[in-house]
């Protein structure tokens, strides 16, 4: 149907995206064949690492170690007095868990942790995660799959059937980042390679790449990179890349997933709260991908202003698709700023959000707050081209909605999308 009013537009654009069926590009999920991976619940919800970060920033006086040694229920009890008590939640990841717990249906007039504890006594994990998916509106969930973590290792090879909506991603950071340790992991698995990449040491990466793929069939491989990851260098980095990682993602004609800015531990004290980030230097993604026209990249950047430069080299090169408002830009005012310039750069071929979501309850935040900014941003483009004679049809804007929240994202694998596929 042909739209004519800019209420009509603004009404079908919202319901559209707030109703269209999302890939998940980038999570940190796992399938309930994963056992203890798998994070859900108000006290794992509470114990996410952003709220552990600002949680201490209140409690000058708490030691990390007293922290520590709470149990996970002592240190929920602790967030939630800190953040929803004594100060009102209205950072973005306070604001998440109030979106989850209002969506969940829980009353939150009360503020009494201890009830909402309740509910999760008498639900399983198999019911549960249906019913976020469903609630959240998430068609596929992409989850990022350590193969250096022996837990993990052990439940790949327990063989449990694949849920279809959990799909793989190969995480690879140990091997590109920490190759002076991390060749003896790949010794440990039965991979002859040496420190010095002497012997067979190349094919071996390769062949354990290769394995990999083979065994948990990942949609990409994927490494968070440093800020001052630098491309070409003459190190085990570099030649890894070059020498194995490009060749196997070429064979295996899957992308390789760069996540790049990244500081690791610039506070070790708050544990995995402990990350922050710098300002990365773009030649390295111009280099790369211009380097291998025929490899397919991934690419998302963490500070903010690598976002403008990052867009303008996805023009450059079409084997570049740009994902994500990643980590400390999943804010409303960096969403709406990111992809306002994403639209206006590279219009749809962009995978505009990816959740990161370590908690499942926590898609329903990350994936309603997203899609309120995704669907006013495109509302507002959608609205220029009304005012400029341009025809509009819902059909299109269903089309280009379906692209942003996933087909772009399959048309680029080069495959088609399973669940669309098991929906007919
Ligand atoms: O490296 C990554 O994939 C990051 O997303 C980290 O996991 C980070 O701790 C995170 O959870 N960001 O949202
Ligand atoms: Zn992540």
């Amino acid at each position: 149907m042909t739209i004519h009013s800019k209420e009509h537009l603004h009404s079908f654009v919202t319901e559209t995206v707030r109703n269209t069926q999302v890939t998940d590009i980038h999570t940190h999920l796992f399938a309930e064949s994963f056992g203890d991976l798998l994070l859900w619940g108000v006290d794992d919800l509470l114990t996410y690492h952003y709220l552990i970060a600002e949680t201490f920033r209140f409690k000058p006086e708490l030691s990390y170690d007293a922290f520590w040694a709470m149990s996970k229920q002592e240190q929920a009890d602790l967030i939630w007095k800190t953040l929803f008590i004594e100060h009102s939640p209205y950072s973005e990841a306070c604001r998440g868990v109030v979106t989850v717990l209002n969506r969940l249906g829980f009353d939150l007039s009360t503020r009494d942790l201890n009830t909402y504890r309740e509910y999760y006594k008498n639900v399983s994990a198999k019911d549960y995660i249906s019913r976020i998916l469903e609630l959240a509106k998430v068609k596929t969930v992409v989850m990022t799959n350590d193969p250096f973590d022996s837990f993990e290792r052990e439940k790949w090879s327990q063989n449990h059937p694949q849920d279809p909506r959990f799909l793989a991603a190969l995480r690879i950071d140990p091997l590109l980042n920490a190759w002076d340790t991390s060749w003896t992991l790949l010794v440990e698995q039965g991979y002859e390679v040496k420190p010095d990449f002497s012997g067979n040491t190349i094919s071996e990466i390769r062949r354990f790449l290769n394995d990999w793929i083979a065994r948990i069939n990942p949609l990409y491989m994927a490494v968070s990179l440093p800020n001052d990851f630098a491309y070409p260098e003459d190190s085990s980095r570099g030649r890894i890349i070059d020498e194995c990682i490009v060749p196997v993602a070429r064979e295996a004609n899957i992308p390789f997933a760069m996540m790049i800015g990244v500081k690791r531990q610039v506070n070790p004290s708050l544990k995995g709260a402990g990350d922050s980030l710098g300002k990365s230097d773009i030649g390295t993604v111009e280099r790369i991908v211009s380097k291998y026209q025929d490899v397919k990249f991934l690419v998302t950047m963490l500070s903010r202003e690598n976002q403008h430069e990052l867009a303008v080299t996805a023009r450059k090169n079409r084997n570049l698709l740009i994902f994500g408002c990643w980590w400390f830009l999943n804010n409303p005012s960096l969403i709406e700023e990111i992809t306002r310039m994403r639209f206006e750069l590279l219009g749809g071929s962009i995978i505009p959000q990816h959740s990161d979501c370590r908690i499942i309850d926590q898609l329903l935040y990350k994936w309603d707050h997203s899609r309120e900014i995704i669907a006013k941003v495109l509302f507002e483009k959608y609205d220029d081209l009304l005012a400029a004679g341009w025809r509009l049809e819902e059909e299109e804007i269903q089309r280009d909605v379906d692209d942003l929240l996933g087909g772009t994202f399959w048309k680029f694998l080069g495959k088609p999308d399973p669940a669309a596929i098991a929906a007919k």
